[in-house]
């Protein structure tokens, strides 16, 4: 591939685009600008490569194609089907997974034909029927009471949300707390970390439908042989999601107990985040489950977005590429090089460090909220998000923590040397930052001061830090 293909090809169709919507197509130049002059440190975020990202921008996007391969609901699907069984196909492989459905939309979407493969395949009921054909927004909660007593066990248990579960493991404002009884387990509050025995003692007293393992926002392994032997001692389905560590299990970092899919009965993923691909989700089950997963659409997803599909096969092949694993390590040694610089400069971080992707800085250290800091950093041209930490007294919305991770900044070339610094930046920043008041004197969880002079600093030093390591070097738009 030469550096003139790419660039000619993302040039022409600005140029076709411009034609139409000038200002689309200088939101999407803006944002190719704005994305190579940031310190991208959000976890869940990556750069697809040019590969990836052509794949999705063709007329794959006009067909439509429920059904699966070889049998949709549409005429002329030949085409879809070779890229819909090519990245099926790679996901196998790469995952040594016995099915694979690369039709959802996101990680979300793949939660949810997860839970109704489970449900379905485990429980043959005139209302579980009844609810596949109605919108699940019109049930109501009654409905949801009833269903859930004809089924007789609709429980989840899945990690809590402040300890670093999804919103789709069972919280409440999200549909799978409405279709589950829901049950958490966290962290032990002295380290930090999963107690599998307090984990195997409320499945014992819950008796859950479903086990879910994963995580958004856990800086450690989580071994998965013992969860699906805790599954396993209370009958229930052992689900992971992998959408985080997904390239950390493609590039064989994660490997034996670590790695979920020999241990699960069913894996969910997103696409796009450690794994380099598009945006989009993927499910991985043992053979028992797959017919009820393949009926996801129309079940309950929209129709498959062939343009998608034919990216997820671009981006699993490179990810079966030898330099992936390479790749994959490289992600993990500059999360432990970014925790190690933090902690030596007195951060105060969760569990103490990592093992994986991911950073979880408890800025109440720094006398702050999540949401001030995530404030402070952006200004400082460092891109962040605040998340929960365990037991947070701040809630959901302020927080008290701020999440980093490293596959973007690794994808650019960034190195253990490279996190050293950018430790220092946050660091810097963070102690920089004082927490603001309101109007009436009480102290404001939003509002912070941040001298401006400083904050421009360390966002010309962060573009400094960026710049021998250009993003998609070979495209020039201009
Ligand atoms: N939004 C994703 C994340 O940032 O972790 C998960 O849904």
């Amino acid at each position: 591939m030469s550096h003139n293909a790419e660039s000619t090809a993302f040039r022409s169709a600005l140029e076709v685009i411009r034609a139409v919507e000038p200002r689309v197509a200088d939101a999407i130049g803006a944002e190719l600008t704005d994305q190579r002059e940031s310190l991208k440190l959000i976890a869940s975020e990556n750069y697809a490569s040019p590969a990836t990202l052509l794949a999705m921008g063709n007329w794959f996007s006009d067909k439509y194609a429920e059904g699966t391969v070889g049998r949709r609901f549409y005429a002329g699907c030949q085409n879809v089907d070779t890229v819909e069984a090519l990245a099926a196909e790679h996901a196998r492989e790469l995952f040594g997974a016995p099915h694979a459905y690369v039709q959802p939309h996101s990680g979300i979407d793949a939660n949810l034909v997860a839970f109704w493969a489970v449900l379905a395949d485990r429980v043959e009921s005139p209302a579980l029927k009844k609810a596949q054909v109605r919108q699940v927004n019109d049930l109501t909660e009654a409905d949801w009471f009833a269903l859930r007593r004809e089924l007789g066990n609709q429980r989840m248990l899945g990690m809590s949300l402040d300890a670093g579960g999804h919103l789709t493991h069972g919280f409440r404002p999200n549909i799978s707390g409405k279709m589950f009884d829901q049950r958490s387990y966290g962290t032990d509050p002295a380290t930090g970390l999963i107690d599998y025995d307090r984990v195997a003692e409320a499945a014992r007293e819950f008796k859950p439908l479903i086990l879910v393992g994963g995580y958004s926002a856990y800086p450690r392994k989580v071994n998965f042989r013992i969860l699906r032997e805790i599954a396993d001692s209370v009958g229930a389905t052992f689900m992971v999601d992998m959408a985080h560590f997904a390239g950390l299990v493609a590039g064989k970092v994660f490997t034996g107990d670590f790695d979920p899919v020999p241990h699960a009965h069913i894996v969910t993923t997103t696409t796009h985040k450690s794994l380099r691909g598009p945006r989009g989700g993927m499910v991985l089950c043992q053979p028992e489950l797959a017919d009820q997963v393949d009926r996801g659409c129309p079940m309950v997803l929209g129709g498959p977005l062939p343009h998608v599909m034919a990216a997820k096969a671009v981006a699993l092949a490179e990810a079966r590429r030898p330099d992936f694993a390479d790749y994959a390590q490289r992600i993990v040694d500059n999360a432990q090089a970014l925790a190690e610089g933090l902690l030596r400069r007195g951060a105060k971080l969760v569990t103490g460090g990592t093992d994986n992707h991911l950073v979880l800085i408890d800025v109440s250290g720094y006398g702050l909220t999540g949401r001030q800091a995530e404030q402070a950093l952006l200004d400082s041209g460092i891109v962040t998000n605040r998340n929960s930490v365990p037991q947070d007294p701040n809630g959901a919305w302020y927080t008290s923590g701020i999440r980093i991770g490293t596959p973007a900044l690794t994808t650019r070339g960034l190195g253990t040397a490279e996190m050293d610094q950018t430790a220092e930046l946050i660091h810097t920043v963070l102690t920089q930052t004082t927490a603001g008041a309101n109007a009436d004197g009480t102290p404001s969880k939003a509002k912070y001061t941040l001298d401006a002079d400083l904050a421009d600093k360390i966002a010309r030093q962060a573009t400094d830090l960026l710049a021998p390591h250009p993003l998609y070097p070979a495209i020039d738009l201009a």
